[in-house]
């Protein structure tokens, strides 16, 4: 049986993970498994724990750590391909509950400065059902308003207003910067410096291909 590549791609939020992990997903075909719209999809069906979630997300705060490990595991233990985690673990005890039932293999840290984000999500639209994100001055939809592939409504999430990015971003100083610290001393973290996904993308890829390599060999 072949081995399972089990990746994570880390950042601050609006760093650029959800980009990236598209162009992943299109060329080596891991499986995106993103908390954040995993968190928007429970919230929009008005589940319990969509109700709970929102009281922390439009504050820009985290969900509690029972709740999103409850999630992100539960999601985990049916993944029988290679999937690429986007935006989970964002505390160390979310990271310690990770290692207790899977072996990752590698963790892509995008480091991208603040002030470059908050111009940038100011000017996001996302497609709430695959989670595909413009940027109406970087990388605009054909159709104003649109989604490319679809052709349905996009929309701006409540949580990309100026006061609450600024609230995101301490909050993942706070409690998120200690996660790249867990996997450093691993020897699992691989850091990606840069303004632009464009030029930060081309070393990702290679990157992870090399990975991909190792663990399943060249045959
Ligand atoms: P999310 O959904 O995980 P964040 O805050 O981590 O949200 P976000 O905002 O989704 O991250 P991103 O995916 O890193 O950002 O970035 P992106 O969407 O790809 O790019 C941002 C914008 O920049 C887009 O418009 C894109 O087109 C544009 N862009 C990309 N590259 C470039 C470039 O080179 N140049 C320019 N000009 N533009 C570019 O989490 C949301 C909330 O859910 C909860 C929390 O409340 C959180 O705040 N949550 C959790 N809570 C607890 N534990 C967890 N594990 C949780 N996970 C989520
Ligand atoms: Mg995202």
């Amino acid at each position: 049986m072949s081995k399972i590549f089990r990746a994570i791609i880390m950042g601050p939020p609006g760093s650029g993970k959800g980009t990236i992990s598209s162009r992943i997903v299109g060329e080596f075909g891991l499986k995106h498994l993103s908390s954040g719209d995993l968190l928007r999809s429970q919230v929009s069906n008005q589940t319990e724990a969509g109700k709970e979630a929102k009281k922390y997300i439009g504050s820009g705060q985290l969900v509690p750590d029972d709740l999103m490990v409850r999630l992100i595991l539960n999601e985990l233990t049916s993944m029988k391909q290679d999937w690429l985690l986007d935006g989970f673990p964002r505390t160390v005890s979310q990271a310690e509950s990770l290692s207790k039932q899977e072996q990752v293999n590698t963790v892509v840290n995008l480091d991208v400065p603040f002030d470059t984000i908050i111009q940038r999500l100011e000017g996001r639209w996302v497609h709430p059902g695959s989670g595909r994100v413009y940027n109406l001055e970087w990388n605009p939809p054909k159709e104003k308003g649109k989604d490319d592939v679809t052709g349905e409504d996009l929309i701006q999430r409540e949580d990309d207003k100026p006061e609450t990015v600024r609230a995101r971003l301490e909050t993942y100083q706070k409690q998120t910067t200690p996660v790249l610290d867990f996997y450093r001393e691993k020897h699992l973290l691989r850091e990606f410096q840069g303004t632009e996904s464009n030029k930060i993308w081309p070393h990702v890829q290679k990157y992870l291909s090399e990975q991909i390599l190792t663990l399943k060999g060249s045959t």
